[in-house]
């Protein structure tokens, strides 16, 4: 009887702060999704239900977002691997102050190649034989976990 109680006060609590919630306009839908300030035109993601994390993703090696791995890509991981582009644009911004994403990250996850967690050299040889038709790269669904 007495923990029958204690659950009735814990589900009227809940509904309380489910109300207070709803009346402080989130709503019930979005609880768990944090507001979209930002998202650059060219970014594809989707809410992944089950980690509750949205996921930015792209192909391995399609730096400019065009769907498309050719010498576009490659200059823009050559100028990163060498330092003359640093990839400073935002890509995605959370509203009420939450993360900023931008390029570089987008390019550690999607210019690393060869999955070994390093942006270097051998990405880039990797992304020209690909371009070149002479080793394409396997694609291992990578993404962005933006949260
Ligand atoms: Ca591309
Ligand atoms: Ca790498």
């Amino acid at each position: 009887m007495k923990t029958m109680k204690k659950r009735i006060i814990s589900l009227a609590m809940a509904a309380v702060s489910a109300v207070t919630m709803i009346s402080s306009g989130i709503t019930a839908s979005a609880w768990d999704k944090q507001p979209i300030k930002y998202v650059d035109p060219t970014v594809n993601y989707r809410w992944d239900n089950e980690y509750k994390i949205y996921k930015i993703e792209h192909l391995t090696g399609d730096l400019n977002r065009d769907y498309v791995i050719n010498v576009a890509d490659y200059s823009i991981l050559a100028a990163f691997v060498k330092g003359k582009y640093h990839g400073n644009q935002k890509i995605w911004e959370f509203g009420n102050g939450g993360n900023i994403f931008y390029q570089y990250q987008f390019i550690k996850v999607f210019g690393d190649i060869n999955y070994d967690g390093n942006i270097d050299v051998t990405d880039l040889v990797l992304l020209s034989a690909h371009i070149k038709g002479e080793k394409f790269i396997t694609d291992k669904d990578p993404y962005l976990a933006v949260c």
